[in-house]
């Protein structure tokens, strides 16, 4: 008998591929500018901790397929709708680990915003260490069209990147920001012309994935903490990190290179 004709297989929400060290997750629903469901949150986060314990990764860059990064929850996912609608549950199931484990990649994490960010799509954006924009990009604080505040670390990341009059205009407005006045007032790194956004993405991965993992990360992590802190105590974390440093492998390596006049290879990671 006629075995019957296997089903086709959906698309993956998330394309993942990678080129030498560096991983790259390609937000993959474009007919809805890439934004989030629960089945792309089921992909995305498993991704990304698998990436996390992959030694051979040193750099990960999150992308999105077609015109748009990424343009937040999708309105459409029966997760949002409904007489029971629980957004906080979709926050702390979804965006509240997404955010946390993007902010404590043992590696540094490029967001190569390629087309519009959106409500959540935005500030996942921002979550990252490095943004850097297409200059057709933009970003749109989408939350207070639809009677939202900010999330995906919106609230705790935009005073602290541009300032609260600046954050508040933002986020109170909903406006689209292009990418270039996203750079001047410091919301992301860079936004670089279309036509070179590829490679240039391409050159800024690569370059990472050489540099010391382990430091990278631990910069992250010292950087967020001092935040709240006093100077005497920022000082004193600095000390503790940079004596753990100085023992590993990165340190020695980068000395015995810089004398050499040789390129460090560095092997460490957190
Ligand atoms: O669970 C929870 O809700 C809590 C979590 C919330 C987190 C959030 O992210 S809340 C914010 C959700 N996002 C938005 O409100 C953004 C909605 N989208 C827009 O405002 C605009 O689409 C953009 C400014 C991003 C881009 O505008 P434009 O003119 O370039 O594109 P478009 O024509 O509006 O969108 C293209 C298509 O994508 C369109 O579909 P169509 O007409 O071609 O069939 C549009 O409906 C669809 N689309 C865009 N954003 C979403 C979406 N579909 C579902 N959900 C979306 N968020």
């Amino acid at each position: 008998m006629a075995s019957a004709p296997a089903a086709p297989e959906a698309a993956p929400n998330v394309l993942v591929t990678s080129s030498g060290a560096v991983r790259t997750f390609t937000l993959n629903r474009p007919a809805t500018l890439n934004s989030f469901t629960a089945a792309m949150h089921a992909e995305l986060l498993p991704a990304l901790d698998a990436a996390a314990a992959d030694a051979a990764v040193r750099c990960v860059v999150i992308t999105g397929a077609g015109r748009g990064f990424c343009a937040g929850q999708d309105l459409n996912d029966p997760a949002t709708s409904g007489a029971d609608i629980d957004l906080g549950a979709v926050i702390e199931r979804h965006y509240r680990p997404l955010s946390l484990r993007v902010r404590s990649m043992p590696v540094p994490v490029i967001a190569a915003v390629n087309g519009v960010a959106a409500g959540a799509g935005a500030n996942f954006a921002l979550c990252c260490d490095i943004v850097i924009a297409a200059r057709s990009a933009s970003f749109v604080q989408a939350f207070s069209r639809i009677g939202l505040v900010p999330d995906c670390g919106g609230t705790w990341l935009l005073p602290r990147l541009v300032g609260r009059a600046r954050a508040l205009g933002l986020a109170m407005t909903g406006d689209k920001l292009p990418a270039e006045e996203a750079e001047r007032i410091g919301l992301i790194w860079k936004c670089v012309d279309d036509a070179v956004f590829g490679e240039t993405v391409a050159a800024l991965a690569e370059r990472l994935a050489s540099l010391p993992s382990r430091a990278l990360a631990e910069t992250r992590r010292l950087l967020d903490a001092a935040l709240p802190m006093d100077f005497g105590s920022a000082t004193g974390i600095e000390a503790g990190v940079q004596r753990e440093l100085g023992r590993a492998h990165d340190f020695s390596e980068g000395v015995a290179a810089f004398f050499a006049k040789r390129t460090p290879v560095f092997r460490d990671r957190g």
